[in-house]
């Protein structure tokens, strides 16, 4: 039986969970363990055994951790191949899948991540007493997430706002271009491309919508619409609580 670690099925917990929905079936094949962030559940001692870097997603896999959202992605690929494939066989088509992960996990997630701290992360520590707060930092072991927290408690420079929202506004513009003329981001199929920029861009027709519609970017709409539409995507969401 495999294990997700995860906060629910959006940002980078999203990815490992929806390739397991697509491949496996929840309560045969695998399960999911929710951590509550607003509890700090991720940086228990607990949780820091099984990741030292006191973050979700991980995988279990009879003993055997796997951490980063994407690799965990891959490694299903490859440990535990299915009749779903969600990489290209072509290798060229699944370097092209490839350019598009490493371009969430390098480029969109990181300014969709700041503003979603920004408006609601900061929230879970704004009633903290310094005491709290600097007692629940100590036991963060990522030096840089101490100072995302401590970032967020403080409030983030407005030009680092600027900066991040300009970059949220290239990127849907970037991926509504490359989906006016392919129905996937990648090979031609269904691909893990897709499961990781919809962990990023799913939701950002309500929280950014000013960016993301149906007359500025029908092509991501449509996108993301199809991928809501998918058995395994709406099994997940029915299934795993999204309360974060
Ligand atoms: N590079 C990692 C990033 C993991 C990550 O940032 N996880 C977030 C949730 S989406 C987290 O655990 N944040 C809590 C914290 O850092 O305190 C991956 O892709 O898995």
């Amino acid at each position: 039986m495999l294990t997700l670690y995860s906060f629910g099925p959006g940002a980078n917990s999203l990815k490992p969970m929806l390739t397991l929905f697509e491949k496996f079936t929840l309560g045969e094949q695998f399960t999911i363990r929710q951590l509550d962030p607003r509890k700090f559940e991720h940086h228990e001692d607990w949780f820091k055994a099984i990741n030292p870097r006191g973050q979700v997603p991980a995988l279990e896999d009879g003993g055997r951790i796997v951490t980063e959202s994407t690799v965990i992605c891959e490694y299903l690929e490859d440990a535990h191949p299915t009749p779903v494939k969600l990489r290209p066989d072509d290798y060229y088509d699944r370097a092209e899948m490839r350019v598009w992960t490493k371009w969430v996990d390098e480029y969109f997630c990181w300014c969709v991540s700041t503003i979603g701290w920004h408006c609601h992360v900061s929230k879970m520590v704004e009633n903290l007493s310094d005491d709290e707060f600097e007692a629940m930092v100590a036991r963060i072991p990522v030096f840089e997430q101490q100072v995302k927290w401590r970032r967020a408690r403080e409030g983030f420079p407005q030009d680092l706002l600027d900066e991040e929202m300009r970059k949220i506004a290239y990127s849907v513009r970037k991926l509504d271009d490359h989906l006016a003329n392919h129905e996937w981001l990648a090979g031609g199929m269904f691909t893990l491309a897709d499961i990781c920029n919809f962990s990023v861009a799913n939701g950002m027709q309500f929280g950014f919508a000013e960016l993301v519609n149906k007359d500025d970017t029908p092509h991501l709409v449509r996108w993301i619409d199809a991928i809501n539409a998918r058995p395994a995507t709406q099994e997940m969401f029915a299934k795993v609580p999204r309360e974060f």
